[in-house]
């Protein structure tokens, strides 16, 4: 895993830094009309075990409940369930030290999780939640057929990088006969790999994953444009891009840049650094801007800096915490205080914005975590209370919206009242909104917040702190 270093263009916050913020964190008792952080903490405990009862009760074993209906929901595919709830809640339910429920979980992956079904799966949704859950898994129970479990999984996904004439992963794989498909990658599902199968590499002493992923992560860098920016997906054959608009922090690029800065931070690695400061300033320069006091970011064309667009994902939130943690803090706070006039304004965040016009293009919530993300992120680095009060209002938000006697459960509109329900938890409700929540409020013995370092799905990939 050794490369030859980069110059750094300015200091990055990285474990150390985030060490000397965390270590002078308040600890509070109940400010500006907010419960004491130990209430908080149970509250959000009991909320989250609220929702794991009820996919318990209807859903054991599949991949996702429906909590409305108590139907069931198959995310990867039809017919085929990998229990993605009970991977994705493993290290959350540690964390939150329900041990029993924990025991529940690592026994029904050893019992029932198969990784060689028959079945088509999407390589970037299966690494970060199911590697990503397994390893967590491992990381925090010690129990190591979650490992094993782990890499024949991840060994029956390389495939997709192995079989692949430019070395950027397909996007499907059938996990039992190798067969590769989906030629046309955006750029998130290219790169957010570098984590999960960098640790699976430490820790089997197995280059492979590490390999493919890095490779993967180099190609797409090589192919900037002279701006230093990326386009949106690739021919994963010819390894050309099929457009040219650079679409940060927006999916479906989004976590591509997230895995350059966190994988810096977590193997140490200066190509991945470099590359995060590189891309990072191309898109400060070129894509933010100030509408109407706030900060966002435009959508440009890569070889001119032309604006194309000013939409705006909920998902992009997440970037936030990302610019801070990379070193760009005020940037990140001023990113995060746009997002928290949109969570006042709708109180639940709508899934897509025109932040020039105003208009809501998409009214959905899909319970997604990512405002909750940068706010633990930001809260790590700063310790202000700022972020404290909007997580809480975050989580008041969703409780009275989105809590149903089957869960917690995705909305269709935010912008009707009272808002329109749907009917599913995604997986990555176990892994992530309340996990980050939980983690601001709860000062858990079993995360080390000075160098806790979770993925892209939350799961917790360094400071787990076992007894
Ligand atoms: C999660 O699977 C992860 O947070 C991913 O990085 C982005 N999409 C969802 C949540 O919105």
């Amino acid at each position: 895993m050794r490369s030859a270093p980069l110059p750094r263009r300015r200091t990055v916050l990285g474990a150390a830094a985030l060490a000397t913020a965390t270590a002078a964190l308040p600890r509070s008792a109940g400010a500006a009309g907010l419960p004491s952080d130990a209430e908080v903490a149970k509250e959000v405990r009991t909320e989250y075990l609220h929702s794991w009862e009820g996919y318990k009760r209807a859903a054991w074993g599949y991949d996702e409940v429906r909590p409305v209906s108590g139907g069931r929901n198959d995310f990867f595919a039809r017919g085929h369930s990998f229990g993605l709830s009970i991977v994705e809640a493993l290290d959350t339910l540690w964390l939150m030290e329900q041990d029993q429920e924990v025991a529940l979980a690592a026994d029904w992956i050893e019992a029932h999780f198969d990784p060689a079904v028959d079945a088509e799966v999407q390589v970037f949704e299966a690494v970060i939640r199911l590697v990503g859950g397994l390893l967590a898994g491992y990381l925090c129970t010690g129990r190591p057929k979650l490992l094993a479990r782990c890499r024949e999984l991840a060994d029956r996904l390389l495939p997709a990088f192995t079989r692949s004439p430019s070395r950027l992963p397909y996007r499907y794989v059938n996990l039992r006969t190798g067969a590769v498909s989906g030629s046309t990658s955006p750029l998130a599902e290219v790169g957010t790999n570098l984590l999960e199968f960098g640790l699976l590499s430490r820790l089997t002493d197995d280059d492979r994953y590490w390999s493919a992923a890095k490779t993967a992560a180099r190609a797409v860098v090589a192919k900037r444009s002279s701006l230093d920016l990326l386009g949106t997906s690739l021919d994963i054959e010819s390894g050309r891009w099929t457009d040219g608009t650079s679409e940060l922090p927006n999916p479906p690029v989004d976590s591509f840049y997230e895995y350059l800065w966190a994988g810096g931070e977590l193997f140490g690695d200066a190509d991945l650094r470099g590359w995060y400061r590189l891309l990072t300033d191309a898109a400060l320069k070129y894509q933010a801007e100030q509408q109407g006091g706030h900060l966002w970011f435009r959508q440009v064309d890569f070889s001119t800096g032309k604006v194309t667009g000013r939409e705006q994902s909920e998902l992009g939130s997440f970037y936030a915490g990302l610019l801070g943690k990379g070193g760009d803090l005020e940037s990140g706070r001023a990113y995060y205080r746009s997002w928290t006039t949109l969570l006042d304004r709708y109180q639940l965040l709508p899934e897509l914005v025109d932040y020039a016009t105003g208009h809501v293009r998409s009214p959905r919530n899909d319970l997604r975590p990512e405002y909750a993300n940068s706010a633990f992120d930001l809260w790590r680095l700063t310790g202000a209370d700022e972020y404290r009060q909007t997580a809480y209002r975050y989580f008041q938000a969703v409780q009275s919206r989105q809590r149903v006697s089957g869960g917690y459960t995705v909305t269709e509109d935010v912008t009707a009242s009272p808002v329109r329900l749907g009917d599913l938890t995604p997986g990555y409700w176990f892994a992530e909104n309340l996990k980050y929540l939980y983690l601001i409020f709860a000062a858990a013995p079993r995360f080390d917040y000075r160098t806790g370092l979770l993925s892209t799905e939350g799961k917790l990939l360094r400071g787990a702190v076992r007894s």
